[in-house]
């Protein structure tokens, strides 16, 4: 089912087959963001300078239909929320408590360093004013997203938060769950765009027909497809913007005593988002991997989106890695940087500490990627296409800048000048040193500087 890749022969010291560097060997499309980057660019000079009728025109061309006004009325997002099914209203209000839990442990708290007597530098964490969410619609439709997207920004104290969303409704509104989600979080300033159009609204505001001001964000977060991620990587400098999240990717490191059937169950359930996704398996075991094929032939053809779920798995972007050792497995799978990592082995606690590189890892038999997609208290908005190796998915951290706070007493500044004024001089910067030297011209107590 899935296309093997053998490199049990290993590589060698410089981490290369035959000359071949490791990362290229590994199952990953090239993903051409060209032409998409030209079209967002387009859309991103229109919205520009024609404001929300761009916006509103966009809407129109790519989903169809086109909202009265491009901010969704309160009374709209509030009725989303009598509406929702209870099931999905329990299950987001555990998956909000959960993520409010799992995202407070990662305020960073303020620190004030002694540097010398007299001299402190003071560590202080700031949050952003407004940041605007976008949530994807398309092929799935995610009120999930909302949750592991405001919820970080709530956490870290922002002022105020924007989400925007494809119009999905014939009067134009976004995903009913979608609106429902906004509102159980406390959110009711909710556009119906999407798209690079959507990306764009969110960063340069405007006035929409109604004539109510549409504010411009300071970041903008959230997961969508090659248009969204072009346009938020056109708008980086006007906003700050969070890592880029492409097609889903899932890696299982697994050796034989892994149920090969919950590995298979589990390289489905991301497969099922797009035909795009990545799904990974990398085994020291030839018998699992021959098992979890077994299990694939099963479970493709049942499951819901089997066509999208096979065009995924036959992709290039797919394979079983098989490797000759568990270390080595561990080495394919910090080069592979996977989004999402699943442990299923003899000691997966063990295996799961070694790993430097993933958006996320997900250890033993009991901790699938689609409770991480839910309800575990993680995130979802993770670091794909080996991006992983330096960044790091949506958090608190995301919302916060930090500010240095330096307060030195004249006896601290009087200690280290002398410094100052050599460093000054070495980078022909005399100014510099000056500032520092005027503050004690004729006093007697400032060695190095009277
Ligand atoms: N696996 C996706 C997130 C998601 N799954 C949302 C279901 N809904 C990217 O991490
Ligand atoms: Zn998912």
């Amino acid at each position: 089912m899935l296309r093997r890749i053998d490199l049990c022969a290993g590589w060698d010291a410089a981490g290369r087959v035959d000359g071949v560097p490791l990362t290229r060997l590994l199952p990953r499309a090239e993903t051409d963001t060209h032409a998409a980057t030209d079209a967002a660019a387009a859309l991103i000079a229109d919205v520009r300078e024609r404001g929300v009728t761009a916006v509103l025109e966009a809407s129109q061309r790519f989903d169809k239909v086109a909202p009265a006004t491009v901010r969704v009325p309160a009374e709209v997002v509030a009725a989303a929320a009598d509406r929702i099914d209870p099931r999905v209203r329990a299950a987001l209000t555990e998956s909000i408590a959960r993520a409010r839990a799992g995202h407070a442990a990662q305020l960073p708290t303020e620190t004030v360093t002694e540097i010398a007597p007299g001299a402190t530098v003071r560590q202080r964490w700031v949050p952003v004013r407004r940041v605007g969410l976008y949530v994807p619609g398309g092929l799935a439709l995610y009120p999930s997203s909302v949750v592991m997207n405001v919820v970080p920004a709530q956490v870290a104290g922002v002022d105020a938060i924007a989400v925007t969303s494809p119009p999905q409704q014939p009067d134009g509104w976004p995903d009913p769950n979608v609106l429902a989600a906004c509102a159980l979080l406390g959110v009711d300033e909710v556009y119906a765009a999407g798209g690079a159009q959507g990306v764009a609204l969110l960063a340069l505001g405007g006035i929409d027909t109604d004539g109510t001001p549409v504010l411009p964000v300071d970041v903008i977060t959230g997961p969508g497809n090659v248009f969204v991620t072009a346009a938020k990587r056109l708008l980086r400098g006007t906003v700050a913007i969070d890592s880029e999240a492409g097609p889903t990717e899932i890696a299982v490191v697994a050796d034989e005593t892994a149920d090969p059937d919950h590995v298979a169950a589990d390289l489905v359930s991301q497969a099922e988002h797009d035909p795009l996704a990545a799904s990974v398996l990398i085994t020291p075991s030839v018998t699992l991997a021959d098992a979890v094929d077994v299990a694939l032939a099963a479970r493709v053809p049942a499951t819901r989106h089997a066509e999208r779920v096979r065009t995924a798995l036959s992709g290039v972007q797919s394979a079983t890695v098989l490797v000759a050792s568990l270390d080595d497995a561990v080495v394919v799978a910090d080069a592979y940087a996977a989004e999402h990592l699943e442990i299923q082995t003899a000691d997966s606690a063990a295996v799961a500490a070694r790993i430097r590189s993933a958006g996320a890892v997900f250890v033993g038999p009991w901790s699938p990627v689609s409770l991480g997609d839910y309800c575990a208290g993680s995130n979802h908005v993770l670091p794909t296409s080996g991006s992983a190796r330096f960044t790091a998915g949506l958090s608190t951290l995301t919302f916060l800048r930090q500010m240095q706070v330096i307060d030195y007493s004249r006896a601290a500044l009087a200690e280290v000048a002398d410094h100052v004024l050599a460093l000054s001089e070495a980078e022909n910067l005399p100014a510099h040193g000056e500032a520092v030297s005027a503050r004690f011209a004729g006093a007697v107590d400032a060695v190095g500087v009277v």
